[in-house]
């Protein structure tokens, strides 16, 4: 290590963990987007909150930009370092702290990926009911930085719901406890809320307290074949009218197709348009009321077939479809979307949607699924081998800005769920007003008054 700023780091914090093999940078230096070349200046491992403190005002005194690095499942490219940037990643800071039974509050390290955070609910009797595909390599911290959503919103909320309190080390170096685990607080702004969905760019999220609540309950899950795609929002009504669903999820044939041919076993003899996942609590009357509303859609021509699962193993197989959707398409490069609307605005964005892209597209494969119960939708657009990764990109991106100008004119976002990041800061205006950036821009001030923190991402210095 020869770089005087390491140097520095390293005389200032001698037993702190520093990574500047070529390797390591390249592989703490990206996501999985893969658009950027990684060139990381190092990676700093800190194993306490105070050396994360030293590390940031270090940074501060060295001019070093800092990138906050989980578990690098990030999909907008915000954990992307490929400026000279210090990676602080949070992967040694991964224990569970404490558990108050009164509280029904767990408190945990940033780095803990969230699957144990999924056990240690479960040790004690309870739920943290964030949950998605990523969920045994992505962490706490960039759930939290993320909003992260996932396959259970629709019944309980996203990250922002269930974060009880954090602690947050500033782009100044300041250690804040933010929440406390206040069920009632009105002592003027939550800058717990501010940290949520922040991407990095305010400090670093070191430890969270979380709300578990009551453990799901046994849950059956059907499958459902759709002849067309407005037949998707009217069975979605019909099953919201008759049952209380923990999830309502779709895709299309083309990802059905590739999820296939990554190892998922066929549900259906024929192949159908438009699918979805559903699942619900599997008492008699959910089940009875399930069963009637899948008639329903059948009898009135908005479903073509179903399936029941009969076991836990027969609803992880119809899981599968859904959410292998994203691994079975990650060597395509995907250009993704990850955009929302409100639920009434979904028939006509869809509509208006699927024509534009159609019409823009013809010659790429283009992927639909997401969680369409809460007017998420996921749109991947697929890289041909023969073109080139920019010539792709700028193409996605001259279509991304008329998507951009349907989403404003009906009052949606350009990112439902994954972030901003570097992918979609172009594009940040169609959601949030001058105003409101200029807003944002003053908070990050007040918070990292030299811009050391994830600088470039979801927006530029003024
Ligand atoms: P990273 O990728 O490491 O970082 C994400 C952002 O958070 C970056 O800006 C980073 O700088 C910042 N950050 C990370 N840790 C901290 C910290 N401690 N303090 C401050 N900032 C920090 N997302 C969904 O919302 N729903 C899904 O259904 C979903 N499914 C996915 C499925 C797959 C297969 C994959 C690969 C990803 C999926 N994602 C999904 C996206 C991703 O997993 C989430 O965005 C997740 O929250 C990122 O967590 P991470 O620890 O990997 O964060
Ligand atoms: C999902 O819902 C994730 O499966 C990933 O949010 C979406 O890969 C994507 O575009
Ligand atoms: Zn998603």
């Amino acid at each position: 290590m020869t770089d005087h700023r390491l140097l520095s780091l390293q005389a200032e914090l001698p037993g702190l963990r520093l990574l500047t093999d070529a390797a390591d940078r390249e592989h703490y230096g990206r996501d999985w987007t893969r658009r950027w070349t990684p060139a990381p200046l190092a990676i700093a491992l800190p194993g306490s909150v105070d050396e994360v403190q030293a590390i940031v005002r270090w940074a501060n005194a060295a001019g070093v930009a800092v990138v906050p690095s989980g578990g690098r499942t990030g999909l907008s490219g915000g954990a992307v370092a490929a400026h000279g940037e210090l990676v602080v990643s949070t992967a040694r800071m991964n224990r569970v702290l404490d558990f108050d039974p009164i509280d029904r509050c767990l408190t945990v390290q940033a780095g803990v990926p969230l699957q144990r955070v999924h056990e240690a609910a479960q040790q004690h009797g309870l739920q943290y009911p964030v949950d998605f595909a990523a969920r045994g390599s992505c962490s706490i911290g960039g759930n939290i930085a993320t909003n992260a959503g996932g396959i259970r919103v629709l019944r309980y909320g996203n990250t922002r719901q269930w974060i009880a309190g954090l602690k947050l080390v500033t782009g100044s170096g300041a250690l804040l406890d933010l929440g406390r685990g206040l069920v009632k607080d009105s002592s003027g702004y939550d800058l717990r809320h501010l940290a949520i969905a922040s991407e990095g760019t305010l400090g670093i999220i070191v430890e969270a307290s979380l709300w578990l609540t009551e453990p799901p309950p046994p849950t059956k899950v059907m499958l459902l074949a759709l002849p067309s795609f407005e037949a998707l929002m009217q069975v979605f009504a019909v099953f919201q009218a008759r049952l209380a669903l923990q999830a309502f999820e779709f895709f299309t044939e083309v990802a059905l197709k590739h999820v296939l041919a990554h190892g998922a076993q066929v549900p259906f003899a024929q192949q159908h348009p438009f699918y979805v996942v559903t699942e619900f609590a599997s008492d008699p009357a959910s089940e009875a009321a399930a069963l009637a509303a899948f008639e329903q859609c059948l009898s009135d021509g908005l479903a073509s077939d179903g399936v029941l699962s009969a076991s836990d193993a027969q609803a992880a197989q119809l899981w599968r479809l859904r959410e292998g959707i994203t691994e079975s398409l990650a060597k395509y490069l995907p250009y993704k979307n990850d955009i929302s609307v409100r639920l009434s605005a979904m028939p006509a964005f869809l509509a208006e949607t699927q024509a534009l892209l159609g019409h823009e597209y013809p010659q790429f494969e283009v992927v639909w699924f997401g969680h369409i119960g809460d007017g998420n939708l996921h749109i991947n657009i697929l890289k041909p081998d023969a073109l080139a990764l920019e010539a792709f990109v700028a193409d996605c991106e001259r279509v991304t800005r008329l998507l951009a100008d349907s989403l404003q004119r009906h009052g949606g976002s350009i990112s439902a769920e994954h972030g901003i990041g570097l992918v979609k800061k172009p594009y940040l205006w169609c959601t949030r007003s001058a105003v409101e950036i200029a807003a944002m821009r003053g908070i990050k001030a007040a918070f990292d008054p030299n811009g050391i923190m994830n600088p470039g991402k979801v927006f530029d210095a003024a």
